[in-house]
């Protein structure tokens, strides 16, 4: 299919033509079963939104309006079942002033809409990178508990998901819901146990790894270590790759997947874009209105994220097209900061993906539902990705066995009905494999917690890190007007050096200007204790090292399970990957560096 329209400034976005509704048999019966803490921040999004907000009252349902051609479907048919539709949107690297109304000067009518109409997270958290989010959102549990504290799932690692972790699409089809993902997985694939549809997801069409061609669907792990990586359901996409651009590709999945299901029925989409991590490719003409952004980089990332606007105003459209909007619960979630060097903007917040600062951690998210009690508000409560699980089972109707431990909250009545939210910390994450901070240790940590350990935590207002927290520079956005990552003018400051302990009060500092660490040693402590606390509940670390067999070209050049049943007696090494990352470590330095645009993981050597 053709790609449709650029969205520009005017005129109201095109969408792209949709799939018939289902003609066939209506399945018979249903289950029928049962703060944006920145006051400054708050007035620049304020601005963000007066300045980018064209058009947005006298388009009316420009956004979600019913095509022309569309004609009456099930829509009003629809509520038949008091399980909501959910629709979860991802994106992958959306930095967090990378939305029209957070002041970006990317265009974003689509999301601005959709966020305006509905609930704006404005004290939304997610995990620094790609791995840790998505393992956090599928199981409701901080990486401590799942064995995934560290990094991410590489390509050619013997890990997945943990099997004994029941995932979100498993519960929901519990209780009668259909499951379908459409996107990227990057949970692990090395046995054919870990695939996303021996995961819950009666449908999978999307990539296993972290990243790719945007176009061809391969990826290079390493020279040699190279192969196709697009799958419908537990099978190389061959006969489905139309070569299109992915974003596009996904989207006509989505309109397909809602064309051929029954509304009534409820249905669960996990949609995880490919958009908007590197490398940075888009068709050519989403670069039409940007041609005023000189940096390249920035150029690209904003064509990027203009497509995937349109994408999901078509997606909306589809969920009205074929009858699912008015019972659907859309939320949409970034999985990690920006990443500056490819484009990405977190500013005014510090440090970038990869880091445990706010410009790591902090993302754009939003929940557009008919459903919500208080439509059009912001919410400043704390939000964690890991509430995604118990909210949307809940909401769902289903059931949480008693022994399982969860780490997220139930937030809906606070996201719909504005009440306080049952969150008050959140354990960002310890990482006990990280490379130590080399100034950190016990005395540092009053003895309470070794502060060599790259730990972060935040309870209440206050927000403790130790080690080493990653890439910590604020790049305003003139940085994007050089031509490369060289010539920025970041606001690097120097009296960081050397500390192993950061202490800040988020509310009243969300940008993280004022160590206070030094000023109030009593709640360092109370918040290492908490650490500490924390640590005592923590599963091994899941790291092992790579596996040759791993390589796509003993697999048809396809990149996919490679783990025989045989294979199982002889268990992947778990820490055993430590020693021998300590061994090559100059090596691993290099090949990190290297790999820096080809993986879902940034440079955290630097700052
Ligand atoms: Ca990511």
């Amino acid at each position: 299919m053709a790609p449709r329209g650029c969205p520009g400034p005017q005129p109201p976005l095109q969408p792209q033509p949709l799939p018939p509704p289902a003609t066939g048999i209506w399945q018979g019966k249903m289950l029928a079963m049962g703060a944006l803490t920145g006051f400054s921040v708050l007035s620049l999004l304020t601005y963000g939104y007066l300045s980018w907000g064209y058009g947005l009252e006298e388009e009316e349902e420009g956004t979600t309006a019913r095509p022309p051609h569309a004609r009456e479907g099930p829509e009003s048919s629809s509520s038949a079942s008091s399980q909501p539709h959910i629709v979860f949107i991802l994106a992958d690297d959306q930095g967090f002033r990378d939305v029209g109304y957070h002041g970006s000067e990317i265009k974003t009518p689509t999301l601005d809409k959709l966020a305006a109409q509905g609930v704006k997270l404005e004290n939304y958290y997610v995990q620094p990178i790609c791995t840790p989010s998505r393992s956090q959102f599928i199981t409701g549990k901080y990486q401590i508990h799942t064995g995934l504290q560290h990094s991410i799932i590489r390509p050619t690692q013997p890990n997945c998901l943990p099997l004994d972790n029941a995932t979100l699409p498993q519960k929901l089809k519990e209780v009668g819901y259909s499951t379908h993902m459409v996107g990227k997985w990057h949970l692990g694939f090395y046995r054919k146990e870990c695939m996303p549809t021996k995961r819950g997801f009666d449908t999978f069409f999307g990539s296993l790894l972290g990243s790719g061609d945007y176009y061809t669907h391969y990826k290079c792990d390493s020279p040699g270590m190279c192969g196709y990586d697009l799958y419908e359901n537990d099978n190389a996409a061959w006969d489905h790759d139309n070569g299109i651009y992915s974003t596009q590709m996904y989207t006509q999945k989505v309109q397909q997947i809602l064309a051929s299901h029954d509304p009534r029925k409820p249905i669960f989409l996990y949609i995880a874009y490919q958009a908007v991590h590197s490398p940075l490719q888009a068709p050519g003409k989403y670069f039409e209105h940007y041609r005023s952004i000189i940096n390249i980089n920035r150029r690209r990332y904003a064509a990027m994220l203009s497509c995937l606007d349109e994408a999901i105003n078509n997606v909306t459209l589809a969920l009205k097209r074929y009858g699912f909007y008015d019972n659907s619960i859309i939320i949409y979630s970034s999985d990690n900061g920006g990443q500056p060097m490819a484009g990405g903007s977190n500013w005014p917040l510090r440090g970038s993906k990869g880091t445990y600062w706010e410009g790591g951690i902090r993302a754009v998210g939003f929940v557009h539902s008919p459903l919500l009690k208080n439509k059009g508000t912001i919410c400043k409560e704390l939000v964690h990705i890991t509430d995604w699980y118990p909210t949307l089972i809940t909401l769902a109707e289903g059931w949480i066995d008693e022994d399982t431990q969860l780490d997220g909250y139930d937030i809906w009545e606070t996201i719909s009905e504005g009440r306080r939210s049952p969150r008050v910390d959140i354990l960002h994450n310890i990482d006990p494999i990280y490379t130590k901070a080399k100034n950190g240790s016990w005395a540092a940590g009053f003895g309470i917690w070794n502060t060599a350990i790259q730990s972060a935590i935040r309870v209440q207002h206050w927000k403790l890190l130790t080690g080493n927290p990653g890439y910590s520079d604020w790049v305003p956005p003139q940085s994007f007007s050089n031509a490369g990552p060289n010539r920025w003018h970041n606001e690097r400051i120097s009296w960081s050096t050397g500390k192993s302990v950061w202490l800040f009060n988020i509310t009243a500092d969300p940008y993280e200007r004022v160590d206070l660490s030094s000023r109030y040693p009593g709640i360092v402590k109370k918040l290492l204790k908490r650490l500490s606390q924390f640590n005592k509940t923590a599963v091994p670390v899941r790291y092992p090292p790579k596996d040759p067999r791993s390589n796509p070209r003993l697999n048809g050049g396809v990149w996919g399970p490679w783990y025989k049943e045989d294979d199982k007696k002889r268990k992947p090494g778990k820490n055993k990957g430590e020693k021998k990352q300590k061994k090559g470590k100059t090596k691993k330095k290099k090949q990190r560096k290297k790999e820096q645009f080809l993986n879902c993981q940034p440079d955290l050597t630097r700052g």
